[in-house]
């Protein structure tokens, strides 16, 4: 008798992570995936394409796919980022729907909800950021939510914290279809290093501007060169629309965009484990989201 007959056979699927702007997907993705593969911010609509985190969870292979956020869009560029988070939806073995747990059952939520169970696929339930509720509302917003959708799980956890991720792991690998790996067993994202770059430096421009700038912003890798020492020199170009967004970017004798790099490039030392050499240019274009060659440049399909 062989040993590999008495192994259990091994499970793969995609897995999205659903919802309203800033109820924490991505925070949770990179909890789950133990490393960080998406950008997090304060600010809602944070996440603006599709990105695929591969996880390990005993001889099951996790593709969590993190999505923009769901609203009401309105500029083409918005139609396009909630377009790839329906599409994600659409292709994944099984949904999770995060619920921010203070925010609660908004008309947003609510929508998503019903929208999803019309899509036919195994759905959970997470209610996040538990930590800063009151643990008895937890029950009356998941018997509210579960009543528009019966959903197969429900989870309470908090992504920050690491509260109760454990378990989702363990059920998220349980309910995977039996089938061979998709990625290799040691990838963390499908997410090319110059998207890496620019998703990077734009983490920042959110964290370090505000009001208009950030919603208006978008960041291209221009060039990346491998240096003979093992060093990159990467220069990246960020567009706004407006010349008094460029201004407040540049900031005063360059001030901002200078802490925009600085913080960027360590972040990026930390995480390609390489020395860095960061560029940034600034630069003005009306109404870059609304053209659909910006839109395309992020991966997106654009819907016109
Ligand atoms: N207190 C608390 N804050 C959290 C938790 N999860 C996420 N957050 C915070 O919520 C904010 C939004 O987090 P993101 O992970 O960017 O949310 P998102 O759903 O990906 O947002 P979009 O990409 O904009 O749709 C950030 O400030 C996070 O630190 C949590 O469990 N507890
Ligand atoms: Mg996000």
């Amino acid at each position: 008798m062989s040993n590999t007959t008495e192994l259990p056979p091994t499970r793969c699927g995609l897995v999205a992570i659903v919802g309203a702007p800033n109820a924490g997907k991505s925070t949770l993705v990179n909890a789950l995936a133990g490393t960080k593969v998406t950008i997090v911010s304060p600010k809602p609509q944070t996440t603006r394409f599709r990105i695929r985190a591969v996880v390990m969870e005993g001889r099951a292979q996790i593709i969590l796919v993190d999505t923009p956020g769901i609203f009401a869009p309105r500029r083409r560029l918005d139609r396009a980022m909630v377009a790839a988070a329906w599409g994600g939806a659409q292709d994944a073995d099984l949904s999770v729907l995060i619920v921010d747990a203070r925010a609660g059952l908004t008309d947003e939520v609510r929508a998503i909800a019903e929208k999803l169970k019309g899509g036919g696929r195994k759905l959970m339930l997470l209610l996040n950021k538990a930590d800063l509720v009151d643990p008895p509302r937890l029950l009356p917003l998941s018997k509210e939510l579960n009543d528009i959708v019966p959903f197969a799980e429900t989870f309470m956890v908090s992504a920050l914290k690491g509260r109760g991720l454990d378990r989702v792991k363990a059920v998220l690998a349980n309910n995977l279809p039996e089938g061979p790996y998709l990625f290799p067993e040691d990838d963390l994202s499908d997410l090319p290093q110059r998207m890496l770059a620019a998703e990077i430096v734009r983490e920042q421009v959110l964290r370090q501007t505000h009001e208009e700038v950030p919603h208006h912003a978008t960041v291209e890798t221009e060039t990346w060169q491998e240096r003979k020492d093992g060093s990159a020199r990467i220069e990246v170009t960020i567009y706004v629309t407006r010349a008094t967004q460029k201004g407040i970017l540049i900031g005063d004798g360059g001030a901002k965009v200078k802490s925009i790099g600085q913080s960027a490039r360590r972040e990026l030392e930390a995480l390609l484990e390489r020395r860095i050499h960061l560029f940034i240019n600034v630069k003005e274009r009306a109404g870059w989201d609304e053209e659909g060659g910006r839109i395309r440049a992020l991966g997106l399909d654009d819907q016109g």
